[in-house]
């Protein structure tokens, strides 16, 4: 128990995340932040100075704490600037996958109401249309509207008080019922995790983060970015993801952070080897199961064994493969500092190590709860406070590994391809709604790049047939291209059971390994 005296310090202190990454900054102002290849270096007082202004304009616009700004743009280093910004000014972060299509953002906007959206300039016309009145500003490589904005204000701003409660970000999700839930996180909630990971991970001053990771994401924006910030390290940063580029930029690099994908495709690069690789200490994974083959291919040809670890949009990292001693490969690793997780039957009991159960989490990297949605919030908690993950697991119960969560499938309808979510219900109703379609089931078939492809079972109208490319073709435009059916095929009927439940995992045994198309 805290004592009164330590209780006012505590709450003395600005528990505003930028607070925090301020304070870690390094001293001096020539060391840099950002190496952009082809375009030039970001030191970390250019960065600071930049945020400083952005969160001028943003407060002369009329933007107040706790207001939401939602940022729908390519990778440019003032995104970055933008985001800190938002912290040090107490608003409300939103980043949005650049896949997303109108339709999509169109709830978005509505059910976050933002004051600001920033976004690319081939956006500006559409996203006026569905903004709902919000301040609508562009960003481009030379820093586009929002520039136009920050460019001669102060280089000075003296971060917003705020509570360790106060919201910093919402990143949405999907769901199980097809409608995407806002993630409520606090300054708590990030602050909390960074700190853990730049400790797990022992990140230094003198590292060099390879960022090729989107920064609309937990994985991109808070894991990546929070660790170089808090250390004080270097980021080469880049646009996206080019297996070729990464494998050049190596030799300059000593960690680097990914999701499965980036390994495979990392792997099919002959030019990856020991030598590429020597200068890294770290190389990351995490987003989605890294299978156990790519894990030994990699240490193979690189002598490099991939750390593993877990985590989730609502609560951060969760579980992490340590930096000493034995990182196991299909294992998930122990709980990071000051997370709690637990594997429960379906009584709410905890299972013994070597029992399968559903992963709950507890902690100060647990988010507050759905935006606006308190049911929903309710009840993915229970009622002693764990936060359910969806995720079914086991402690591993003997062994070098022993200890460490095994991950062992998931009990919500989801599939994760490139370490992107897309749930298949929102896929079906669209699909649902198309012209000659009875009805749909979508389920993640295995796929050698992205983990899962999206596959689409269609059952046509009696008399109407039902095209693969037409499928396809009506889903471009009206939802993100991630979530758009690798394969769609035509079948007379659904697979039940007794209670008329769609039997998916019938359906993933027919097209994983045998897809014809009848
Ligand atoms: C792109 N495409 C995908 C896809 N990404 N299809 C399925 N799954 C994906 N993940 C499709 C596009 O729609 C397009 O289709 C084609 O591939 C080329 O698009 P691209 O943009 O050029 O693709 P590429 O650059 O190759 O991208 C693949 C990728 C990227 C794997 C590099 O998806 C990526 O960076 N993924 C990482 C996502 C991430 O950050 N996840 C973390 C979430 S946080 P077409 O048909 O139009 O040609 C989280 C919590 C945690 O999960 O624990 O971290
Ligand atoms: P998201 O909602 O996009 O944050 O995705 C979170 C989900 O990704 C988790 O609930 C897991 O199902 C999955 N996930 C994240 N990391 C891993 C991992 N290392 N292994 C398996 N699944 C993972």
């Amino acid at each position: 128990m805290r004592s009164a005296q330590q209780g006012r310090e505590t709450d003395a202190m600005n528990a505003n995340l930028h607070a925090l990454i301020e304070s870690h900054f390094p001293s001096g102002t020539e060391q840099p932040c950002l190496l952009i290849p082809n375009e030039g270096v970001v030191h970390y007082d250019e960065l600071a100075q930049a945020s400083a202004r952005i969160a001028n304009a943003l407060v002369r616009a009329g933007c107040v704490p706790g207001d939401r700004v939602a940022v729908q743009t390519d990778k440019h280093w003032q995104v970055l600037a933008l985001y800190l910004a938002c912290l040090r000014a107490g608003l409300v972060y939103l980043p949005l996958n650049t896949a997303y299509q109108k339709r999509e953002l169109e709830y978005f906007f509505r059910d976050a109401e933002p004051r600001v959206i920033v976004c690319r300039p081939g956006s500006v016309g559409m996203i006026e249309t569905i903004g709902n009145g919000a301040l609508v500003l562009t960003v481009d490589g030379r820093g586009g509207e929002l520039w136009d904005r920050a460019r001669d204000e102060s280089t000075t701003f003296v971060t917003v008080d705020s509570k360790p409660d106060d919201l910093a970000a919402i990143l949405y999700t999907s769901g199980t019922t097809g409608r995407s839930k806002g993630a409520s996180l606090t300054h708590r909630n990030l602050a909390s995790n960074a700190l853990a990971l730049v400790e797990a991970w022992a990140f230094t001053r003198r590292d060099v983060l390879l960022h090729a990771l989107p920064i609309y994401h937990v994985h991109g924006l808070f894991v990546a970015v929070h660790c170089a910030l808090l250390s004080g390290a270097r980021m080469l940063w880049l646009p996206r993801f080019d297996a070729e580029e990464i494998v050049d930029l190596l030799p300059q690099a000593t960690v680097m952070m990914g999701v499965p994908t980036f390994y495979t495709r990392l792997l099919a690069q002959p030019s990856l080897t020991r030598d590429a690789s020597r200068h890294v200490r770290l190389f990351v994974s995490g987003s989605a199961p890294l299978l156990p083959e790519t894990f030994a291919a990699f240490r193979e040809r690189t002598g490099h064994t991939i750390l593993e670890r877990y985590g989730m949009t609502e609560t951060g990292m969760i579980t992490s493969n340590p930096i000493e001693g034995v990182r196991a490969p299909g294992t998930v690793g122990r709980p990071l500092p000051g997370v709690n997780v637990r594997v429960v039957d379906d009584a709410g009991d905890e299972c013994s190590p070597g029992t399968i159960g559903s992963v709950q989490v507890r902690g100060p990297n647990v988010f507050a709860g759905y935006w606006r949605l308190p049911d929903k919030t309710r009840e993915e908690f229970t009622a002693d406070g764990w936060f359910r993950t969806g995720d079914v697991g086991e402690w591993v119960p003997d062994g070098p590994a022993e200890g460490y969560l095994r991950l062992v499938g998931r009990a919500k309808d989801l599939i994760i391809s490139g370490g992107l979510n897309v749930y298949p219900k929102e896929i079906e109703e669209r699909i649902d709604a198309l012209p000659g379609v009875a009805e749909s089931a979508v389920i993640g078939v295995p796929d050698p790049d992205f983990g899962e492809a999206v596959t689409a079972a269609v059952v046509p109208k009696p008399g109407a047939t039902v095209d693969e490319a037409q499928v396809i073709a009506a889903l471009r435009g009206d939802i993100a291209s991630f979530k758009v059916p690798k394969h769609v095929y035509a079948i007379d009927e659904l697979p039940r059971n007794a209670m008329g439940k769609v039997q998916k995992n019938v359906l993933r045994q027919r097209f994983a390994r045998n897809p014809d198309k009848g």
